[in-house]
């Protein structure tokens, strides 16, 4: 795990643990007895250590936190590199973060090249550095960058590092030579005074400015996240307590977050977010299938969603054409386009460069010639059944045979809409979430036609756009929305009896929602969600009038209806289920008006409000949708739980510290989710969505841990 070699005075430490030589318990050991070698061998002068293949060690192995801790412990290692009587120089390439950056600043002397990266990102795992990192960072770049870096986790590319005195020198060429040729050079240097735990913290004294200035600016920016406070904590000893002091305080806090539940949330959503790459489909998978190349796209529809798409393909460098139906809706969505790109790089999202660039990438278009030799395409037009044929239809005619054909559908079918095209096999689903340039879900779905080679295409393209694809069998609603059905509808089943739209928002935002569902409603528009009622109510061949009660043999509540027709349609009116200061504006409050028309809608159906508690409101939503969730699992729509957290977190904010909903269910305890789930079939017997699902009542029954759940889903897939 650790090569041990000599070159004329220099001993080479050469970490090889692929694929991003984790400090695991072999590398520790192979680092110690490396060290001392190196020590005690009388031909060597200085020590250099180094990562073989991509990158410097990325940091500890997270696969063996929550285990045993097997000595020698990364500190320990650390202290021999910091007293060893040779210096010991840390060639840096790839990403040197959390213990790999540990690692490297117990090293005497850093040295990079300019593609490398440092960070601290355990926060992200919710913890904070183990090894003394929040107590020697600060000695080296002072308090403030020291409190930012540790409690953001950032990358810092090697440039900036230097700056901030992390790295001593930038080097180029062949890493390993150059890193000899310093290690020699400062063999005839003292390098005592290297070690940073002799230096001082600058203006320590300032400590209580900083500390409350990062405070805040943690609190606000990861809300509810433990860790971020906690960095700043140990980052604020370095200066307020001993070196010895501050290392046992860093410890202590260590130890809080790892025992904490967010800790293990975070871990879980780190893996799940790989996991999810290993996609899998009939006929083929990650491994087998190849993406196509994508050199060029189109995107049909310049409203929202798609001057949305066209960002995200533009910023990543991707050619597109834009294509409306007319001059008036081209134009307004170039400019929304370049709104979107001014804001970003005004909030330092996106370069001016890449701004520059994407100006001259966008080709908006009234003709469907234009596109007829992209590689792909992703169409983002009205939600409409017909609508989407009829453009799937002419795009089977104009495009290129091996043009991937995307629809950014968000619930309609995909075999509905490949059955308009000839090619079947080249259409798959890309489904954007709003904002489509921030959200970072991308719901890429497969029909039963649908070939791998499309869905791998997609999954690359999802990469390459800087999102985070999950892969999903065709359904209504697939994944995301189909979870959200219930958890939607029950928000206003539960105004509907009595809960007011503030109460079930606060809820939600206490449990870590960014915002609660009324305000999510008010935010994508009271008129959009009657249109899509009205919608459905047409693929029931019946329609929507003020005596509905039941849709599709489901509970319906016509609340939503009364606000559209008193022209209430959320933020873009001023005025939904909240009070907004201005025509879209943003600042919710409660609005008498609003619950007059709950208390109307309320007495002329002769409901009786009754009072709610906030366990009920969190249940009824939480736990309807982890139903919907065993059910997509049971039918196959995914194939891992890890599927649907990670779309809860990057498709509706899901606070990551609680690893998502189905991650959630299995810490509350799956038996208790399935009792309560029947509780609410009795008392709530008009909605479908709690009829409790026979794999959740299965894993519950036989008490399944959540890593075995993929196992019994196949299985009662079989
Ligand atoms: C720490 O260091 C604590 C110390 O301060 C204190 C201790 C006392 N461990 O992301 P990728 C796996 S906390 C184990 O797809 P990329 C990953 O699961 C740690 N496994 O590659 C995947 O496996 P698979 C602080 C790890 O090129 C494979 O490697 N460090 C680890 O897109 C490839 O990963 C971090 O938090 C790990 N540390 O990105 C860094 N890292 O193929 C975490 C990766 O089976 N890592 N794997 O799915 C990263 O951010 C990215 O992996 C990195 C490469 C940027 C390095």
């Amino acid at each position: 795990m650790v090569d041990y070699s000599v070159n004329g005075s220099v001993a080479v430490l050469m970490v090889n643990n692929p694929p991003v030589n984790a400090l695991g318990h072999a590398v520790r050991v192979g680092l110690k007895t490396g060290i001392e070698r190196g020590a005690k061998d009388s031909r060597v002068r200085s020590i250099i250590i180094i990562g073989k293949g991509q990158t410097f060690p990325a940091g500890a192995d997270i696969r063996e936190f929550g285990k045993p801790s097997k000595e020698p412990w990364l500190t320990a290692v650390g202290n021999l590199i910091k007293t060893c009587s040779k210096p010991v120089v840390a060639a840096i390439h790839g990403t040197c973060l959390g213990g790999g950056l540990e690692i490297a600043l117990f090293s005497h002397y850093r040295i990079a090249v300019s593609s490398a990266r440092v960070g601290f990102p355990e926060v992200t795992l919710g913890l904070l550095p183990g090894a003394g990192g929040s107590q020697r960072l600060s000695r080296l770049t002072g308090l403030p960058v020291a409190m930012e870096m540790i409690s953001s986790g950032r990358h810092v590319p090697a440039r900036k590092a230097k700056e901030y005195g992390i790295i001593d020198e930038i080097v180029s060429g062949d890493l390993l030579k150059t890193a000899l040729k310093f290690a020699q050079e400062v063999q005839s240097r003292p390098f005592k005074d290297r070690c940073l735990r002799y230096k001082v913290v600058p203006n320590a004294d300032r400590v209580e400015e900083y500390a409350s200035a990062a405070l805040t600016q943690v609190k606000k920016k990861y809300k509810g996240f433990e860790a971020p406070v906690a960095c700043v904590q140990a980052v604020r000893s370095s200066a307020e307590l001993s070196y010895e002091e501050g290392m046992k305080r860093e410890r202590d806090l260590f130890l809080q977050l790892g025992q904490s539940g967010q800790a293990k949330a975070q871990q879980y959503a780190f893996f799940a977010e790989r996991a999810v790459t290993k996609w899998q489909m009939p006929g083929g998978s990650y491994k087998t299938a190849k993406p196509l190349p994508v050199r060029s796209t189109a995107v049909i529809g310049a409203g929202t969603m798609g001057s949305g798409i066209a960002v995200c393909l533009l910023s990543a460098g991707l050619p597109v054409y834009l294509l409306e139906q007319n001059e008036k809706f081209l134009q307004s969505g170039v400019k929304l386009i370049e709104s979107i790109m001014a804001g970003s790089v005004k909030l330092g999202k996106v370069s001016m460069e890449t701004a520059k660039r994407a100006a001259t990438l966008l080709k908006p278009t009234l003709s469907y010639d234009d596109i007829k030799d992209v590689d792909l395409v992703i169409e983002a037009v009205f939600e409409n059944l017909d609508i989407k044929k009829e453009v799937f239809s002419k795009l089977d005619k104009i495009c290129k045979p091996s043009a991937i054909l995307c629809t950014n559908t968000s619930t309609i079918d995909i075999n509905r809409i490949s059955s308009a095209t000839s090619r079947p096999e080249k259409v798959v689903g890309t489904h954007f979430f709003a904002p489509a340039y921030h959200m970072k879900l991308l719901e890429n779905i497969y029909g039963t036609k649908t070939s791998p080679e499309a869905v791998a295409t997609v999954m690359k393209l999802g990469k390459t756009i800087n999102k985070v694809p999950v892969l999903v069998k065709s359904c209504h609603g697939f994944l995301a929305n189909r979870m959200n059905a219930p958890f939607s509808s029950e928000a206003i089943f539960l105004v509907e009896e009595g809960a007011s739209p503030q109460e079930v928002d606060q809820v939600n935002e206490d449990f870590g929602m960014p915002m609660g569902p009324f305000k999510v409603r008010d935010l994508s528009g009271i008129d959009i969600s009657w249109r899509i009622n009205r919608e459905v109510a047409k693929v029931l061949g019946t329609s929507i009038t003020k005596e509905t009660r039941f849709l599709g043999g489901n509970r319906y509540c016509g609340l939503n209806d009364d606000f559209y027709d008193k022209g209430r349609y959320g933020r873009k009116t001023g005025k939904g289920w909240y009070l907004y200061e201005k025509v879209g504006g943003k600042t919710a409050v409660a609005d008498p008006e609003a619950e007059e028309i709950i208390n109307s809608y309320r007495q002329s159906r002769g409901i009786v409000k009754r009072k709610i508690t906030p366990q009920e409101i969190f249940e009824r939503q939480f736990y309807s949708a982890i139903n919907e969730g065993f059910r997509i699992l049971e039918e196959g729509i995914c194939n891992m739980p890890e599927e649907i957290d990670i779309s809860w977190i990057y498709g509706f904010s899901y606070p990551k510290y609680r690893g998502g909903p189905m991650f959630y269910a299995s810490q509350i305890g799956l038996q208790r989710v399935y009792d309560r789930i029947c509780h609410y079939h009795e008392t709530c017997p008009y909605s479908i969505h709690w009829v409790p699902n026979r794999l959740l009542k299965k894993l519950a029954e036989n008490n399944v841990p959540f890593t075995q759940w993929a196992n019994h889903v196949s299985k009662s897939k079989m």
